[in-house]
């Protein structure tokens, strides 16, 4: 046997690490190339049979992310970036699931990863000061630290709805979409839900189905993503700013710099001068929208005068009068639910063989052998598409049975809604490490640039516990506390948890309502990030 494959063999049937990692998307990727630059052991664990994370399981028709392409990508290597060239403004899941796969063999990363294997739980032993991790393939393995990048939506949920299992047809989840896809030809097609996977799978669903019902519970808000192939001087100028840029999204609030937020509130602009910023923000396509005015997801003035210029425009795409008032959402601010990037989505409904039920005026009741009943009406179809998301941000967490110091289980100390100091760690959980967990900014902000900022710190910490011989790393309860304060304060400031939405958990029947990312911005947040290191982990206590 060769050296490299003993060493290989010797690595596959190892049961202690220094760390494990649950989740190889953008962020287990990552760390595990952060800790092997310590020179540390690390086995990822991941459900999927491959890396991709999200984009591994959303392959849903018309997935994209809703981040520019030039701007969601690793950020860290030059080189990286540097051989790799994006085709579009925003990419499309098999692209960014290229991307991936591209980075994983460029830094050797499977090699420390085994593949469909799902952490079943992960207990803290105090004593020995080691984490045991099992998983559903049989495996128990120990290591000091235990991260959790187990991405913010990547808990699909299906709704519990009555007979389900008597359906005769095929029924998906977008979140978990075969990997061979779904021909839809000929077929009578239902969707059931309106949000972004939704509004991106439901024309192109449309365009085979012989007949597509949509089943809509609340309107969204939809704009243009203004999608189009990226021309060559665009990527050329990105490869050789791509660095510098990411330092400066560093500091920003969303993470991006592909537009800036306006620093001027509604209020002190003319009509005109408003109509103007509106018009040529909607016109740029995506989120700048939302930064038209400084104000926009503060007051309800501000929000009302983008609302209505949305739905104005909104409005102009819809040709049947009968469905544009289902269509109009009028029960929330504008942003508060995630804006959905939309390509042709208001247009799909123009066609006469795609038909839109409003599921709060006839609930759905049961699901039949042969279709879906809502309001006393039967819907015929073949195939169902849940569109329904994820147990965000917690879903993934507290699935896993995490027992930390004394057995206190994650899920009951998060019964009433997560706890976290810094949304990296949890008391009482020493060495369990969240990459971007609730209580950062994360879903609020380009998520590659918040998984770089919390894996370069978490690498950093285990650097410096490794170097000085310390045991073990934990947020002090009275931190987490007060870090949870504020979290509610500034969400409390926003306009955010005035909509039912799954950033507040209200999609999940009886999870908490909270607000469970920080809405204070990336670059404060990353402040507040190095302060909190630079005072040796202020917030945290250390073990010796
Ligand atoms: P979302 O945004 O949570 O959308 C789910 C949709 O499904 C939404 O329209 C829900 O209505 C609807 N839904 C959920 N449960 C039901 C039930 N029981 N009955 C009817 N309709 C239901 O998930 P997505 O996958 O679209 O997007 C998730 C994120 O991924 C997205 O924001 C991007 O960041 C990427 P509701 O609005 O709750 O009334």
């Amino acid at each position: 046997m060769a050296q490299e494959s003993k060493a290989a063999s010797r690595q596959a049937d190892a049961t202690e690490f220094d760390a494990v990692i649950v989740g190889a998307g953008f962020a287990g990727m990552y760390m595990l190339h952060r800790l092997r630059g310590l020179g540390l052991t690390a086995r990822v664990f991941e459900a999927g049979d491959g890396v991709g994370g999200t984009w591994y399981w959303n392959r849903y028709p018309g997935a994209r992310c809703d981040v520019e392409s030039l701007e969601y990508q690793y950020g860290f290597s030059d080189e990286i970036q540097r051989d790799w060239t994006w085709t579009e403004r925003y990419a499309a899941q098999p692209e960014i699931l290229r991307y991936q796969n591209y980075v994983a063999d460029k830094l050797d990363l499977r090699r420390d990863m085994q593949f469909s294997t799902r952490v079943t739980a992960a207990a803290y032993d105090e004593r020995a000061g080691l984490w045991t991790v099992e998983t559903d393939r049989g495996d128990r393995v120990q290591a000091k630290f235990c991260i959790m990048a187990t991405g913010c939506l990547s808990a699909a949920r299906v709704p519990d709805f009555d007979g389900l299992n008597e359906f005769e047809g095929a029924w998906y989840h977008t979140g978990d979409w075969p990997k061979e896809g779904v021909d839809f030809t000929g077929k009578r097609v239902i969707v059931i839900g309106t949000g972004s996977s939704g509004v991106q799978s439901i024309p192109l669903i449309a365009e085979q189905a012989a007949h597509l019902t949509v089943f809509q519970r609340t309107a969204n808000f939809t704009l243009p993503a203004g999608n189009r192939p990226l021309p060559k001087d665009e990527i050329e100028r990105s490869k050789k700013t791509l660095l510098q840029d990411r330092q400066h999204a560093r500091t920003t609030a969303g993470g991006i710099i592909c537009f800036e937020y306006s620093e001027t509130p509604a209020a002190e602009m003319t009509p005109e001068e408003r109509q103007r910023e509106l018009e040529s923000r909607w016109n740029m396509g995506g989120f700048a929208f939302l930064g038209a005015f400084a104000d926009l997801m503060a007051t309800h003035e501000a929000n009302h005068h983008a609302a209505e210029y949305a739905r104005a425009r909104m409005r102009e795409v819809i040709k049947d009068p009968a469905i544009v008032d289902l269509l109009l959402p009028n029960d929330h601010p504008v942003g508060v639910k995630r804006l959905c990037l939309d390509t042709h989505y208001l247009e799909t409904f123009n066609q006469p063989h795609v038909e839109l039920v409003d599921v709060r005026k006839a609930p759905i009741e049961k699901i039949t052998k042969t279709g879906v009943v809502s309001g006393g009406k039967e819907y015929e179809a073949d195939c169902i598409v849940f569109a329904t998301g994820f147990d965000a941000m917690t879903g993934a967490l507290t699935s896993i049975d995490i027992a930390g110091r004394n057995g206190v289980k994650l899920s009951d100390k998060w019964a009433a809604g997560p706890r976290t100091y810094l949304g990296l760690g949890s008391a009482g959980f020493p060495n369990l490490f969240f990459i971007t967990g609730p209580g950062s900014p994360s879903v609020l902000s380009n998520m590659i640039v918040s998984i770089e900022q919390h894996v370069e710190w978490i690498a950093d910490c285990i650097g410096r516990l490794t170097e000085g011989n310390i045991r073990s790393i934990e947020p002090k309860k009275d931190a987490e506390d007060v870090w949870v304060e504020h979290v509610n304060e500034l969400a409390a400031g926003t306009l955010y948890p005035q909509a039912n939405s799954w950033y507040m958990g209200a999609n999940i029947p009886g999870k908490p309502r909270i607000f469970m990312p920080y809405a204070g911005g990336v670059g404060v947040y990353g402040e507040k990030l190095a302060e909190v290191a630079a005072a040796d982990y202020e917030g945290f206590e250390l073990g010796a």
